[in-house]
């Protein structure tokens, strides 16, 4: 995190992360930890989860697409 606020230190334009992976990745287990700093036990993801991590010069939004919903794509 600290990195992440000195890499964007002026305001910038929001940015869209989107994470893809096979089912069971540990995709939405690694963004929980990203946001709340623990790990958690987690629901295969349905379509996606969409979360914000907010700096005070930049959010950044973050799509976490279920592996097995998207795998088609
Ligand atoms: N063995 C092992 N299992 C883990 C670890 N971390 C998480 N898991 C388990 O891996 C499973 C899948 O984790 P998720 O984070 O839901 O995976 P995902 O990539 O989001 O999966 P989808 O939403 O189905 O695409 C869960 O049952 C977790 O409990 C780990 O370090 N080791
Ligand atoms: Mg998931």
């Amino acid at each position: 995190m600290v990195f992440l606020r000195r890499l964007f230190r002026r305001k910038s334009k929001p940015v869209n992360l989107t994470i893809c992976g096979l089912d069971k990745a540990v995709k939405t287990t690694y963004l929980n930890y990203l946001i709340e700093e623990e790990f958690k036990e987690t629901a295969p993801t349905m379509g996606l989860n969409r979360k914000t991590i907010s700096f005070p010069n930049l959010d950044i939004h973050i799509f976490d697409l279920g592996g097995e919903d998207f795998r088609p794509l």
